[in-house]
């Protein structure tokens, strides 16, 4: 395996070897964007056993002097229809409802706070020193490849994220299987109960959980479902229909880019987002950090 900046400090980074194979891509059963099914071949690769944690993360910018996206002056000619007072450093934080809500409306639970930012992830008064192996959150596209970049690795592709998170099972709905959660086992950090008012933890985690807290999937890759989100190196396409997938980003339209990341987190709930599948997929505008999307590296070297 490739060395690793992290490596050299003693806190050895484990990567797991995917074989090269064809998989079957996407589902034909849940949300229109991952449809159609199709089969796809893959390079093996080397990917992160679990997603960059909150430590790793802090080694790099201790290394580096790096300022994530979130922590940045905002330019307002980027965003000529915001409100001046929201142009200042900050991130998304979710709170939840006291009650059900009009789920139509993400404002409902999501907040753009001044101070948010990977190392106090709810804002200013909110702190990582017990989540030092917890995913790191609140990093912008750029900020997990200016990681991967320092790290000598990369993002995965979509395809490549996929067929790891598979584990070798065959068109399953989750990464473990075809059943949610067998004979009442939490196999994910997901939402249980209505979202978002109603987080019955019955995974034990209301929020993230530290990496590798559940199962590990058939390729020994823990969280690549639930826990966060994470980046992909792909613009976001509405299908995986051949006319889309070839012409750029599909958010042409919008000012801001869209990527694609893969794998539900914490906050997807069976009743809003059963998003933390294989095949699921969202596209996210590249500079929005939030409370639930994270990253893991690949290396393609031999
Ligand atoms: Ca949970």
């Amino acid at each position: 395996m490739p060395d690793h900046p992290c490596a050299r400090e003693g806190a050895p980074v484990s990567m797991a070897w995917v074989p090269a194979g064809e998989f079957l891509m996407g589902s034909d059963d849940f949300y229109p964007d991952e449809r159609p099914v199709h089969r796809v071949a893959v390079e093996g690769f080397w990917i992160d056993e679990r997603p960059v944690t909150v430590g790793q993360f802090r080694r790099f910018v201790k290394d580096t002097g790096y300022v994530t996206l979130a922590e940045r002056p905002l330019d307002p000619s980027l965003y000529p229809d915001a409100d001046p007072e929201l142009l200042v450093p900050g991130a998304l934080v979710f709170r939840p409802s006291r009650g059900p809500v009009d789920l139509s409306d993400v404002h409902n639970w999501w907040s753009y706070t001044p101070g948010a930012s990977w190392s106090r992830p709810e804002g200013p008064g909110s702190d990582t020193y017990t989540r030092g192996r917890h995913p790191v959150t609140q990093v912008a596209y750029e900020d997990a490849e200016a990681y991967a970049a320092w790290a000598g690795r990369a993002l995965p592709t979509e395809a490549e994220w996929e067929y790891a998170a598979r584990g070798g099972l065959e068109g399953k709905a989750f990464a473990w299987g075809d059943e949610l959660a067998p004979e009442g086992e939490m196999l994910a950090n997901f939402w249980q109960g209505e979202f978002p008012w109603q987080n019955q933890m019955l995974d034990g985690y209301a929020g993230t959980s530290p990496v590798g807290a559940f199962p590990a999937n058939g390729y020994g890759l823990s969280d690549m479902t639930g826990n966060v989100w994470e980046w992909t190196c792909d613009p976001f396409t509405a299908s995986h229909e051949p006319e889309s997938s070839c012409c750029g980003p599909a958010s042409r339209d919008e000012a801001i880019p869209r990527m694609i990341i893969k794998g539900g987190s914490h906050l997807c709930a069976p009743n809003y987002c059963l998003r933390f599948r294989p095949a699921a997929r969202q596209g996210e505008a590249v500079d929005t950090s939030t409370g639930h999307i994270g990253f893991r590296c690949v290396d393609r070297a031999d």
